[in-house]
């Protein structure tokens, strides 16, 4: 029998072992390592985890497929992995609907001013501020994948103009697309509202300087639901502080949680959230899961299949 061991959340596991009874009984289930004790680790074929052990591989030599709980992929150590294990990273309806509404209330809070009105509140101030109607904004993105396509669908309604930019060129209606590093500065030139949709490799850790900031219009705005080390938080604060940028809203920080006295906590221009843009939800998840694993028996490609050399 082939075997599967689940590494993450205990409750979320109980209802993806619901999913995989119902519809893969065949396939032996285990919630958590301590559950995968004693059973013959030469039959686990495949291994779901958010932060799989670093030896995961001595564990488990036969292992094809690793599926990472997350969208981004950056936090797993393959160094020890064989080429031909598998990496599949978490594409799903319910964690991109999640990052959906997370960048829709951060855009429309910020294109709306809020910030400024829940300050103008703590001073007891009652202030109309010039509309939003009166201004153009654009709306950039960068990173144009699953979760960057998702997002400008659910802009699309708004009064924004969208931009994007991605590593290799796109075509996509509404939007006006930006490709590679000698595209950046005409993107940023443009961009108000700047979301950061990126996934973490050498290319675009520190992406997010001070070279970078200048390029961005005085007074725009960054929205990080990315990672945290693709920015350089002193030049971050550094561009807040100099009021270059007016506002930042961070889901992701370098480390998390940023240590207590970390000046972007109290600053008065950053929202800050515990990393929560989007999770995958344990039914639909498992879902694709199932689906990825029938692929794969059938020798058909899995949906999000990691390409290692590239990091994503
Ligand atoms: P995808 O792999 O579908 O898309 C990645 C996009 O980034 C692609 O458009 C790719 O370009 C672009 N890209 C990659 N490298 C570069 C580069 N060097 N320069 C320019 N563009 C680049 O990923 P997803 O959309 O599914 O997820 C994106 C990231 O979102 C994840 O990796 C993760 O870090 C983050 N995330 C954060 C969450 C949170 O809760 N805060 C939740 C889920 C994900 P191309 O199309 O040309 O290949
Ligand atoms: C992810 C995340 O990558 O939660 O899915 O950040």
């Amino acid at each position: 029998m082939n075997h599967l061991v689940y590494i993450g959340h205990q409750g979320r596991g109980q209802q993806w072992r619901e999913e995989f009874s119902r519809q893969r009984p065949d396939l032996v289930f285990h919630l958590g390592l301590e559950g995968s004790e004693g059973l013959e680790s030469h039959d686990v074929r495949y291994v779901v985890a958010w932060q799989p052990p670093k030896d995961l591989i001595d564990r488990f030599p036969n292992l094809e497929v690793l599926f990472s709980l997350g969208a981004g992929v950056d936090h797993i150590d393959l160094s020890r992995m064989p080429p031909a294990v598998k990496l599949v990273r978490m594409v799903e309806p319910g964690l991109r609907q999640d990052m959906v509404e997370y960048v829709v209330w951060a855009v429309l809070s910020l294109k709306r001013q809020i910030p400024t009105y829940l300050q103008q509140q703590n001073q007891i101030l009652w202030k109309a501020l010039e509309g939003p109607q009166a201004l153009r904004y654009r709306v950039g993105v960068m990173g144009l994948g699953v979760l960057g396509q998702a997002v400008f669908r659910g802009l699309q309604p708004f009064d924004v103009d969208l931009a994007g930019w991605s590593r290799t060129p796109h075509s996509l209606k509404g939007v006006k697309c930006y490709a590679g590093p000698e595209a950046l500065a005409d993107f940023l030139r443009d961009t108000h509202i700047l979301v950061n949709l990126l996934p973490l490799t050498s290319a675009t850790h520190h992406l997010v300087n001070q070279a970078f900031l200048e390029l961005l219009p005085a007074g725009a705005v960054f929205i990080n639901a990315g990672r945290g080390p693709q920015v350089v938080q002193q030049d971050l604060l550094d561009a807040l502080d100099r009021g270059h940028l007016s506002h930042a809203i961070l889901d992701v920080t370098d480390p998390e949680p940023l240590p207590a006295s970390h000046p972007l906590w109290r600053h008065p221009s950053v929202w800050i959230t515990p990393h929560v843009a989007g999770h995958s939800h344990p039914n639909s998840a498992a879902q694709v899961v199932l689906e990825n694993i029938g692929r794969h028996e059938m020798g058909l490609p899995m949906a999000g299949l990691v390409d290692r050399v590239r990091g994503y």
